[in-house]
């Protein structure tokens, strides 16, 4: 019996790209909440699983990994059905390079650690976190609608089937939301996240604040 612990916080798009893909693999774990807010993920216990002070970590059976689409990536070599990543290589290039335009491009600008650094050393007014926040979650959408524009897009990111582009996607677009970032007039993005929001594996990952939970 395997026992499977996310350390995550809910409004974590790292962590809700990891619970979509538990989810979608179908393998049952616990969350075990790690609070951004209070700054947990640099407590002692935190820096043990993540030497980076971040969430997500997955412990499978007492082994940590970190860093979520190398754990994505791990998930889908050990359970390979459904697949994240396509067949040939030329594919999987492809699915990588939507994947890290957001994971690697737009995410780790807008990280909260990178932004609260930025509004204290410029000290910046409020206002400011969320025009950062909206520049440069359109600037990257906009590029990844772009990307889209390809024959193998499919109802998902690359094909017919939900995959790692799709599961870093949705929860950039869940932060554009929530930061009001315009994002009404890209088309093939907001296809794709209304096929994907109706896959139960995604609904069940969709983040929920702990203190408004029944
Ligand atoms: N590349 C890392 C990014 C992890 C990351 O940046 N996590 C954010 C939350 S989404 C975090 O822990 N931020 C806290 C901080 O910056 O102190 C991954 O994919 O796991």
């Amino acid at each position: 019996m395997d026992t499977v612990t996310l350390y995550d916080y809910w409004r974590s798009s790292a962590s809700y790209r990891l619970r979509i893909a538990l989810n979608l693999k179908g393998i049952r774990y616990e969350c075990e909440a790690v609070d951004l807010l209070s700054a947990e993920q640099k407590s002692v216990a935190n820096l043990a699983r993540n030497a980076q002070g971040l969430v997500p970590s997955l412990d499978l059976n007492g082994d940590i990994l970190t860093q979520s689409l190398a754990i994505i990536e791990y998930l889908d070599e050990l359970h390979p059905e459904p697949a994240f990543l396509p067949a040939t290589a030329r594919e999987r290039a492809r699915v990588r390079a939507l994947a890290y335009a957001i994971a690697m491009e737009i995410h780790p600008v807008c990280n909260i650690g990178v932004v609260d650094q930025f509004m204290a050393m410029t000290d910046a007014k409020p206002e400011i976190k969320q025009q950062w926040m909206q520049t440069i979650i359109r600037k990257g959408l906009l590029a990844f609608e772009k990307m889209l524009q390809h024959p193998d897009t499919g109802r998902f990111c690359h094909g017919d089937q939900i995959g790692l582009a799709d599961i870093c996607l949705l929860p950039q677009v869940y932060n554009a939301d929530r930061w009001g970032a315009k994002r009404d007039d890209l088309p093939l993005i907001s296809g794709i996240v209304e096929r994907a929001n109706n896959l139960e594996a995604v609904k069940q990952a969709y983040p929920t604040d702990p203190a408004k939970a029944p």
